[in-house]
């Protein structure tokens, strides 16, 4: 509950005032929104994002959330872990959906016919509802500027259907659909970059995170819920099942793909690029890769490809920031 959460003319009960007088900048609710019990696997990173996320959004939010891990885990008939309005969306239609709640809850504050107050709209989906299926709606709701929030849970695969690659998913990546074998290494493309995509659609703000930066993590989804108009936080998810990673790892593995520069953590604000942490010196891109059984048929050769091109990649993204 903070600041940005009230209601116009609403009364606070005295407890939330105070912990909203304390917390101006990252007023994080101490519920748990996303309840326990869900039906996650072992070292789900994605389950801890969620969570964490919903901590840093507060009671009064709307969520619309796309087909995927999330939603299969958490909404098994007769059970839900949403402990504030959930919607069910298709994989193409997320983005569309919650620009219609949005329209919609703006048009009944104008007729009277609820309190005006600043319900968040967020609408959260996969890499492959997002990068893949979702981009036509997310692109047009972000042209229009609705005022909504949308969160990409990224685990870099298909993964609730059975692994099958996305366009988010990492080049050299074995899925159940770009097997490596003897004819290929697995994914040949490289990763699509949906930050610089919603860059281009000059939204406010943009954020990347991880739940292995549980703080940043927060701190960002509250910042990017308090924009007015659209904001776009993509969040990096471990998947144990899916990278092939011990379970127990996935925490660490988050924070080798920030530190390694595959994964970096940084905002664009107001077009204006900021890193999140001072990394004097990347560790190598091997460290992140050794430790996950999708890249383990991989050559010293395209490690040293990959290697090339993270760091290519993440000298361009600081350039930007010092730029
Ligand atoms: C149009 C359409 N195609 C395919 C499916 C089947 N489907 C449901 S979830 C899913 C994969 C979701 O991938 P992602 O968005 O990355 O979420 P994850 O399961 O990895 O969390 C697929 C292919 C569908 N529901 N709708
Ligand atoms: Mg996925």
């Amino acid at each position: 509950m903070g600041k940005k959460f009230i209601d116009v003319g609403q009364e606070l009960p005295p407890k939330i005032r105070a912990r909203h007088a304390i917390h101006e900048v990252r007023p994080v609710t101490i519920k748990e929104n996303f309840a326990s019990g869900n039906r996650s696997c072992i070292g789900c990173a994605e389950v801890l994002a969620v969570r964490l996320t919903c901590k840093a959004l507060g009671d009064n939010v709307i969520i619309a959330m796309a087909t995927g891990c999330m939603e299969i885990v958490s909404s098994q008939l007769p059970y839900t872990s949403w402990e504030v309005p959930w919607i069910h969306t298709l994989f193409e239609n997320t983005a569309a959906v919650a620009s219609g709640i949005e329209a919609g809850l703006k048009a009944m504050m104008r007729k009277g016919r609820i309190p005006v107050q600043e319900t968040k709209v967020v609408a959260m989906a996969g890499d492959g509802g997002t990068a893949d299926i979702g981009l036509q709606a997310l692109s047009g709701a972000l042209e229009r500027g609705h005022n909504f929030l949308y969160i990409c849970f990224d685990n870099e695969a298909y993964m609730n259907t059975g692994i099958q690659r996305s366009s988010a998913t990492p080049y050299g990546a074995s899925t159940t659909t770009s097997p490596a074998g003897k004819v290929s290494i697995g994914q040949i493309t490289w990763k699509k970059d949906m930050p610089a995509i919603v860059a281009a659609h000059n939204i406010p703000y943009i954020a990347t995170a991880c739940p292995s930066y549980p703080f940043d993590l927060m701190d960002k989804v509250s910042k990017a819920a308090a924009v007015k108009g659209p904001a776009y936080v993509h969040i990096l998810s471990v998947c144990p099942v899916g990278w092939r990673s011990p379970s127990e790892l996935s925490v660490r593995i988050g924070r080798l793909a920030v530190e390694t520069g595959i994964f970096p953590l940084y905002e664009i604000e107001n077009g204006k690029y900021k890193m999140s942490l001072d990394l004097p010196k990347l560790k190598p891109v091997y460290d992140y890769m050794r430790l996950q059984g999708r890249f383990r048929h991989l050559s010293e050769d395209t490690i040293k490809q990959i290697q090339q091109r993270v760091a290519e990649e993440y000298q361009k993204l600081v350039a930007k920031a010092e730029g």
